[in-house]
This record gives C-alpha cells, structure tokens and sequence, in this order.
C-alpha cells in the first residue's frame, strides 16, 4: 500500500482583481471587475464586492452594468498578472518539488515528503497563503486532502481567504452528502442526467452500485462511481512548462580545487538521484547538465545527450566546466532536462486513463 498522500491546492481569490486592488488599494471597497470594457465586452473576473451584485466571470459587460451601475470595469493587463503567477508558483516550489499549475492562478502540490512543521499540510497550507500574501500581495484559498479530487473542491469551500482540510478519516462522511455536480467533469448535462434518475450525492451514486452505474452511463458511470468513494489515485505530474529537474548547492567553504568539488559533488547527486525519484519514472530526460558557480559569482554550465542520471558521466561535465576557469568553486549543481513539453503532456494522458483501486 503506498503511503498516505497529502495534496493541496491552491487557488488565487479573484486573482485578476485582486492583482488590480494590490496595485490599487483605494479599489478594494469598491466593485471591480477586469475585462472588455467594450459594448461586446465580457468580465474576466470581478471582485468579491462586485459578487454581492450577481457579476460573475464570463457575465457581459453590458448585462454586469445593468447589475452594478457603480461597476468599475479596468483592462487585463496580462502580463502584470502572469509575473504574479510565477511568483506564486516559486513560493510553491519551496515547499515541493511536485507542482502542477492548472492555469495562472491554482496548482497542485504534493506535500507527502515536505518535513516542514513535522509534515502537516494544514500547516504547510498555511504558510502558503501567509507566505503568498506576504511576499506577492493577494490572497489565495488552499484545499488539503490525500487526492487532487477531494483538494480542488475543498480550496473552494472556503473561499475567499479561507482554508479547507479533508482529513482520510473525514472522506467517506464528506463525499456521501457531496452534490454530484461537484465531481470533476460533471457539467450541467451531466447533472441533469443524473438528477433524473434520482442522483443527487455521491452516496446516491454509491447505492445505485457500480454495475448499474456503468449500464446507464458508460465509462463516465465507472467514473463517477470511483470519484464518489472519494477515491482518485491520479498523480501530481510535473506542469508542462517545466523543462529540468535539477538540485544545486552552495558551499559554506569554496573549494580550491577540483579534488574538492569531486567528494562535494557524491552528496549533490545523491540529492539528484532522490528528486528524480519522487519526479516519478514515467518522466523522460535527454540531457544532462552541469552548473559550476565561482568564487567571483561568473558561472558556467556544461551538458550532454544522455537519458538516466549517471555520476560518472556527472563527474565528467564538472571536470570540464572546472578546466574553464580553475578557480575556486562556491556552488555545485546537476540536473537533467525533460524530452520535450510534448513527453510530459503524453505523460498526463496516461495518468488519467491509469485504473483507479475501488476500496469495497
Ligand atoms: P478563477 O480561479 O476561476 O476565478 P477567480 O480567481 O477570479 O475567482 P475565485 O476567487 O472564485 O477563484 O479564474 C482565475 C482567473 O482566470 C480570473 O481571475 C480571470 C481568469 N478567467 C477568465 O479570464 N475568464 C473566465 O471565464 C474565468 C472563470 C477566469
Ligand atoms: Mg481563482
């Protein structure tokens, strides 16, 4: 049996907004929304005082207007918001090395091996969103749970500002009074389906069996019937945008020389080798690389074709970028580079059609 997960998602409050408001403060009490301002316009997102009035995201502008004549519409200035977004995600790349963006403003993390806080993830959950509103100026909602499933819903249910924990002893009592519609992958059709045959929760689902369900519905019966289990055994995967996985470290000493660096760097590729682990054995590399900072802060990096982590061949690149300057060394790294975005999306696919275990 593996080890018990533990996943959080994180998803900005009305991230557009509240970038908009950050730059802004005097907008904070006023309702806003970002979008085209246009006759033909539609509203991104609009803030939590705007919510107040019925305006929501994808809402037109003209019909919001009628909604909120105060409403303050202001223009996306994506790039603003798509900085914030990597500031995000890099706070978030402290905690794990198991991230996964799902768009600019949510992610997943994989907290199962994070020994902060003795390895809870209500706390490690916490520290997120101080450390995000700190340090980027929003506010973010966080779900904690042993899946991705259970975790999206849950950094929903407290929203704004808020913090939702689904513990594995609380699952089965959360997902049996569960609205249908909240099952990933359930729209509208979907519901109405269901609810016409008297599905509702989860637990209805679960009482119409798994037979019955895959009968009426196909494969997405067989779906359904797992996810309202609250069972989903689908894995952090790395975001598409990642291109290497790599691990450095900087030395308290430099080393003089190249004798130095070879015993230091046994101890940077057996942490290479551990992050290459818990990245999982379906990602594919192609190259190795090498990166050698210097006592006067010039840097260099080496790399080679190659497809699995291999010292010797580690132990070479650094030789090399050592004979490029020979002086003495502050910080060592290795790493590996991802085949292509191409590989890591075949990768996603491949998760989701993975069997999920049905506990009975
Ligand atoms: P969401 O996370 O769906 O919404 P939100 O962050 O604005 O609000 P919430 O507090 O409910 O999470 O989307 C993130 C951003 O994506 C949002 O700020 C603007 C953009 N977006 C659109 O451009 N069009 C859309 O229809 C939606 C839903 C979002
Ligand atoms: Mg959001």
């Amino acid at each position: 049996m593996d080890k018990q997960r533990k996943i959080i998602h994180i998803d900005c409050d009305c991230f557009y907004a509240a970038v908009e408001m950050r730059d802004n403060p005097s907008l904070r009490s006023k309702p806003i929304a970002v979008g085209g301002t246009g006759r033909r316009g539609v509203l991104s997102t609009c803030n939590y005082v705007a919510r107040h009035f019925g305006i929501r995201s994808a809402m037109p502008t003209a019909w919001a207007m009628r909604l909120c004549p105060d409403l303050e519409v202001l223009p996306t200035r994506m790039s603003v918001y798509r900085e914030a977004s990597e500031a995000i995600m890099a706070i978030l790349g402290r905690y794990s090395d198991l991230i996964q963006p799902l768009s600019l403003d949510e992610a997943f993390i994989d907290v199962t091996d994070c020994d902060l806080y003795r390895g809870s993830a209500t706390w490690i959950a916490e520290d997120i969103r101080r450390t995000v509103e700190a340090e980027v100026g929003i506010t973010v909602s966080a779900g904690v749970a042993p899946n991705k499933f259970l975790a999206k819903i849950a950094s929903d249910w407290n929203k704004p500002n808020g913090i939702k924990v689904i513990t594995p002893e609380q699952v089965s009592a959360f997902v049996s009074v569960l609205p249908v519609e909240k099952i990933h992958g359930v729209g509208r059709v979907t519901a109405e389906r269901l609810h016409r045959r008297g599905l509702y929760v989860c637990q209805d689902i679960i009482d119409k069996g798994l037979r019955e369900m895959v009968e009426r519905f196909g494969a997405m019966g067989d779906h359904l019937f797992r996810l309202s289990h609250g069972i989903d055994d689908r894995r952090v995967s790395l975001s598409r945008s990642r291109k290497s996985v790599s691990v450095e470290r900087t030395f308290s000493e430099d080393m003089a020389d190249f004798g130095a660096c070879r015993k230091n760097a046994l101890m940077v590729f057996s942490a290479l080798e551990q992050r290459l682990e818990r990245v999982g054995k379906h990602t594919q590399y192609h190259k190795f690389f090498v990166k050698m900072r210097f006592s006067d802060f010039t840097q260099t990096t080496v790399e080679t074709l190659g497809q699995v982590a291999d010292l010797n061949q580690f132990m070479a690149l650094l030789e090399e970028a050592w004979a490029r300057q020979r002086k003495p060394v502050r910080l060592l790294g290795m790493g590996m580079r991802l085949k292509s975005d191409q590989n890591v999306q075949q990768l996603e696919l491949f998760e989701h059609r993975q069997p999920l275990a049905i506990a009975m």
